[in-house]
């Protein structure tokens, strides 16, 4: 019997995968996590159903939340990652030799426990056995009012503005992450789909805005969520990531990224007009 996963992206339209097995289905304090085996993208873990991410696209997400900041700052030591209990973002992280410590805030331990036994190849770091690595259980909000002027940057891998996530996409949030970031820190965040997210993306970018001196947002592909056409947000106190962006040290990169490169990173910021026009400033 043929068993297939749909997540409806909307009332009328949604994803469908073929499955062909269930690795974990379980309940935290917080959601539902589920990862499960498909025939084409391999594992992929849920959350209340819906796709985090799956082996063979994490890469773009991976890639595209971490590098364009840590590329931009010139020297990121200490980095924050809030959310992000799949490790994949930690994973790229670790690539640059610069940074001396990431920390990961998760709020759901079940995700880090369970994404180390079946996620590996995402989990890799944040095994317990990386000393530059420092995994908190704690709700991203409250760990960093106790953390403030720390950071170099900060990046916000978290859930959709539903359940624990909704405080995260707030002004008040922000203002946090902002005394948390050092004077010429940089704060990312997943930003949803300029495609089905128009809304969301209003409020968030107004939130970001009344904050920080300088809010772009840059675009990625991602075939597994609503649409395929996924941003971020880029929220910084001084750096500005395509006028101050070192092409050289981008293309000089010690490692291989299969998404990311010097090219990208400028490109990634040209928005097409109905995107520039969800986060318009009023
Ligand atoms: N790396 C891609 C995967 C994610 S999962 C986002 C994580 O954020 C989840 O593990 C969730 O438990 C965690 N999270 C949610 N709220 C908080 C919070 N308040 N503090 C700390 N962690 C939190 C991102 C997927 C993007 C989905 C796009 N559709």
């Amino acid at each position: 019997m043929d068993l297939w996963y749909t997540e409806k992206h909307s009332e009328n339209v949604g994803i469908t995968m073929k499955v062909t097995e269930t690795l974990f289905s379980g309940k935290s304090e917080f959601q539902q996590l589920d990862i499960v085996d498909t025939l084409e993208y391999g594992r992929m873990m849920l959350l209340d159903g819906l796709v985090m991410c799956t082996e063979r696209d994490e890469f773009v997400y991976h890639d595209m939340i971490t590098h364009p900041a840590l590329f931009t700052h010139p020297d990121p030591k200490q980095v924050l990652v809030i959310g992000g209990g799949d490790g994949g973002t930690i994973r790229e992280i670790m690539k640059h030799k610069k940074v001396e410590l990431a920390t990961l805030c998760e709020i759901d331990g079940l995700v880090i426990d369970k994404s180390v036994e079946l996620l590996p190849s995402m989990a890799c770091e944040i095994d317990g056995n990386n000393p530059r690595v420092k995994l908190h259980v704690d709700d991203g909000l409250a760990y960093i009012r106790e953390h403030q002027n720390e950071f170099d940057v900060i990046m916000v891998d978290s859930t959709d503005p539903i359940g624990p996530a909704v405080g995260l996409f707030e002004e008040d949030f922000y203002r946090l992450v902002f005394g948390a970031l050092k004077e010429d820190g940089i704060m990312i965040a997943q930003s949803e789909s300029p495609f089905y997210h128009a809304e969301i993306q209003k409020n968030m970018y107004g939130n970001l805005r009344a904050v920080f001196p300088i809010v772009e947002m840059y675009q990625a592909f991602i075939p597994t969520y609503p649409s395929g056409f996924w941003s971020f947000a880029f929220a910084s106190k001084k750096y500005h990531p395509v006028k101050d962006f070192d092409r050289k040290r981008a293309a000089a990169r010690d490692f291989y990224t299969k998404y990311y490169n010097e090219d990208l990173h400028l490109g990634a910021f040209m928005l097409p007009t109905f995107a520039k026009e969800n986060i318009a400033a009023k």
